[in-house]
């Protein structure tokens, strides 16, 4: 009894109340697996914009309609126009590859435009990953991570610690990691040259970091007179941006296939990654990995973290308009099925864990029935799988669930790669049905 209260309070010290309800949820017996609720309908009449009867007709009226409303009341405006350019890009010594791959460095300046005025522009690294063996255009991963691509000396860019595990270890770290069972693991990028694809990865935070006084600093530098805007972007949309960029380097690169950009995150940068596929269509498909509240899980009638809940803790990543929907989620214009359906027909990939309660692994399966309308207006299937322990990585939306807590594990990356190689192998599918 004594140890229980003596964990319960390092807990509380270590994770604070948030921290301490996810704990709380991750450890109970909840069954996320139930038949889930009626889904919510995509198609559904909005802001007085017609019947939607057609891809035509979601293309050009209800998709631009909803990505006005998703900046509006969630998560900020992109900027007008944005510019990028490589100011340098390097061959990096990457012995751990051998033969299987080489890697560049490149350095990028990027700007953005809102209403007419260019603000401050930011630089950053990339770091591009490629296979030795490739005979032509590839496939390329394109992720932001956790870690600062400075560790590499250490371990590869791609990989590193968990969100709250400090890159360099340390004993917090080790505790969280303890508690949370919390990791990235590394990703297998022997594996993934080895099946053909690249990898591009960027370390957001440098641009974007990922504290409240200091990430609102830097998303006003980059989006001048924003700042004390209702409708400034946040941290994810600023961060769905930089999947842009990173296109903006890579998509002209002849030796990577310009059909074949997956982007990929976790979590934080999983409703990132979502986001950017919402609003880029140049990325054909995405990794959105237990991106939960503000990425793939409903927001109206979601388990585990609130808007109160997320909006409070992570001030700098969403508009402040989204603010005013804590309490009151249903009187939200938009939910994220249509999230996932702006990403139609393209493939997405969600991934759920069992006791990662906090993020609603149920919330984010009723989003993708939700979403499968739109696909079945491209000719698709969308989700089609019979459950969510039903795995079907050929499925333009593959619902991924399995055992265990919040972070990526072993068990995650063959699952990845297996939407990956479904859909991007090589023999891809091209972008029939798009613009
Ligand atoms: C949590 C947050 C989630 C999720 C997660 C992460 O604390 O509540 O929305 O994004 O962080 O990024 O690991």
């Amino acid at each position: 009894m004594r140890l229980a209260a003596l964990a319960a309070l390092a807990a509380w010290g270590l994770f604070g109340a948030t921290g301490c309800a996810q704990l709380a949820l991750a450890w109970a017996s909840v069954d996320v697996t139930g038949k889930p609720a009626a889904e919510p309908a995509a198609l559904g009449p909005f802001a007085g914009d017609g019947p939607i009867k057609t891809a035509d007709d979601w293309r050009e009226r209800r998709a631009p309609a909803l990505r006005e409303a998703f900046q509006q009341h969630i998560y900020g405006f992109l900027p007008d126009a944005s510019e990028t350019r490589v100011l340098t890009r390097r061959p990096v010594e990457a012995p751990e590859f051998v033969d299987l791959g080489y890697l560049e460095e490149f350095q990028i300046q990027v700007s953005a435009t809102f209403d007419g005025e260019a603000a401050d522009s930011q630089i950053f690294g990339i770091d591009l990953l490629l296979p030795a063996s490739a005979r032509g255009p590839v496939p390329v991963v394109i992720m932001q991570t956790f870690c600062p691509l400075t560790d590499r000396s250490a371990k590869p860019a791609v990989t590193g610690g968990g969100p709250g595990v400090s890159c360099n270890g340390g004993v917090l770290s080790r505790l969280t990691k303890l508690l949370f069972r919390r990791s990235i693991a590394t990703p297998p990028l022997v594996d993934l040259l080895d099946r053909g694809f690249g990898v591009v990865t960027i370390y957001p935070k440098d641009v974007v970091p990922d504290r409240p006084r200091a990430g609102l600093d830097a998303l006003d530098a980059l989006g001048p007179r924003r700042a004390e805007s209702d409708t400034r972007w946040g941290a994810i949309a600023a961060w769905g941006w930089l999947y842009s960029r990173m296109i903006d380097v890579v998509g002209d690169d002849p030796r990577i296939d310009p059909n074949r950009m997956i982007a990929f995150g976790h979590s934080r940068f999983g409703k990132a990654a979502l986001f950017a596929a919402a609003f880029d269509d140049r990325i054909d498909g995405v990794i959105s990995n237990q991106s939960g509240a503000g990425g793939a899980a409903l927001s109206k009638g979601k388990k585990g973290e609130t808007v109160r809940a997320i909006t409070n803790d992570f001030p700098h990543w969403f508009a402040t308009a989204f603010d005013d929907y804590a309490g009151r989620e249903q009187d939200l214009p938009v939910d994220q099925h249509q999230l996932i359906a702006l990403v139609a027909p393209r493939p997405v990939f969600l991934g759920n864990a069992r006791r990662d309660v906090w993020a609603d692994p149920n919330g984010t399966y009723r989003a993708a029935l939700g979403a499968n309308p739109v696909y079945e207006l491209f000719g698709r299937a969308g989700l089609d799988q019979g459950g969510m322990t039903d795995f079907n990585p050929q499925g333009d939306i593959a619902y991924w669930f399995r055992p265990g807590m919040h972070g990526i594990d072993r068990r995650d990356w063959p699952a990845f790669i297996a939407f990956l190689e479904a859909h991007f192998g090589n023999a891809p599918r091209g972008r029939e049905g798009e613009n």
